[in-house]
């Protein structure tokens, strides 16, 4: 008995030290991990981002996305905030470069008037990140890597989402339902709220929803090749919600009878008018068909409520691919010139199966 309980005692010990060790070398393995990215460097990676501000549900969740993969990645983060402003971003820039940071990341909040702040990026030697938006002239696809005057070699790298493609979706959504929605109507009046005048999030959406519909880019008004979709009415609510409200009270005093469809460049503003819309006693979803773009909470839960009608996916969860890009770039490693976001449509028959598992 005595022997068979000291064997038993040595067993135990074997396995104790056994599972202590492997614990250990997995901590090991994923220590390595995580410095495996940032090999050669005896420190943690300093970024400096350039954030637009916190106009709306998805650049709030885009900011929590990016601060919270920071932390995962072991990487120093200086956020700014510009309140909208480029003159804050270019100051928040330079300043980034006057600390000398590893790599800076900014999200334009217009597309023009970064070539002169880029250029002092690049005579620095800080490599920079394009987040969520672009900037003018580049279509991510630089042909001749050494030609300055590319717009996409003012930058190393753009995560964010293909707008134009957004705005095909959200007419191909319209084309593919309003149609059964408005069954009275062969002719269908739309209204535009347009996002950020002048940021690729707008220029996109507005270029993309009127080329599938046959409709010149250049022109705001104008009817689809097909005589059926005509946009009547087009102005910015800057992506807010405010705005979105304050634009849809004057569209509907404008011309209270005559829109079919609402597309809102995001849905913070379509939610803004949904509320004009109950006010000047209409039914949103009914009387008019509202389509946003982004699918954040606010959303999901109009759709659920059946108070808005679709809302096609822009993912601000884009902190992950922000960090592992970085640290690639930094450990010389190749990086894809344009990391494009997937993304998926929502609408009153899928809303409600999607919104638990939401992630914004
Ligand atoms: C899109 C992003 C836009 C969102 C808006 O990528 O830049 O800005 O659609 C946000 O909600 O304000």
């Amino acid at each position: 008995m005595k022997k068979l309980l000291a064997v038993l005692l040595v067993l135990a010990a074997v396995l104790f030290v056994f599972a202590a060790c492997s614990k250990k070398a997995e901590a090991g393995v994923e220590q390595a991990r995580s410095t495996d990215v940032t090999q050669g460097m005896d420190r943690k990676i300093v970024m400096g981002y350039s954030q637009i501000g916190a106009e709306s549900e998805w650049r709030t969740a885009c900011t929590n996305s990016v601060q919270a993969a920071a932390k995962e990645w072991n990487i120093d983060l200086r956020f700014s905030d510009a309140q909208q402003q480029q003159q804050n971003q270019l100051q928040a820039i330079r300043t980034f470069i006057q600390q000398k940071v590893d790599i800076i990341a900014f999200t334009p909040v217009v597309e023009t008037g970064w070539e002169a702040i880029l250029k002092e990026c690049l005579d620095a030697g800080i490599p920079t990140i394009c987040v969520d938006r672009s900037i003018e002239g580049s279509d991510r696809i630089s042909t001749n890597p050494n030609d300055t005057s590319d717009p996409d070699n003012w930058f190393t790298a753009f995560i964010g989402s293909d707008m134009e493609q957004e705005g095909n979706r959200v007419a191909k959504w319209m084309m593919a339902n309003v149609p059964a929605l408005k069954p009275d109507k062969t002719v269908y009046n739309i209204a535009e709220l347009q996002g950020t005048v002048g940021s690729s999030a707008m220029t996109g959406r507005f270029k993309g929803f009127r080329d599938t519909l046959g409709i010149p880019a250049a022109t705001a008004l104008g009817t689809s090749s097909d005589g059926k979709y005509k946009i009547i009415l087009s102005q910015t609510g800057d992506f807010t919600r405010a705005q979105g409200k304050q634009v849809m009270e004057a569209f509907l005093k404008s011309n209270p009878d005559d829109i079919d469809v609402l597309f809102a460049h995001n849905d913070d503003m379509a939610i803004g008018a949904i509320q004009a819309i109950q006010e000047a006693g209409k039914v949103p979803a009914k009387d008019i068909i509202i389509i946003g773009v982004d699918a954040v909470k606010g959303a999901f839960e109009a759709m659920v409520a059946g108070t808005m009608n679709a809302s096609i996916e822009c993912n601000p969860l884009l902190g992950p691919q922000v960090m592992e890009t970085a640290v690639k770039i930094l450990n010389g490693q190749p990086v894809e010139k344009w990391v494009v976001s997937n993304e998926s449509d929502y609408d009153q028959t899928n809303a409600a199966a999607a919104f638990p598992s939401r992630q914004y």
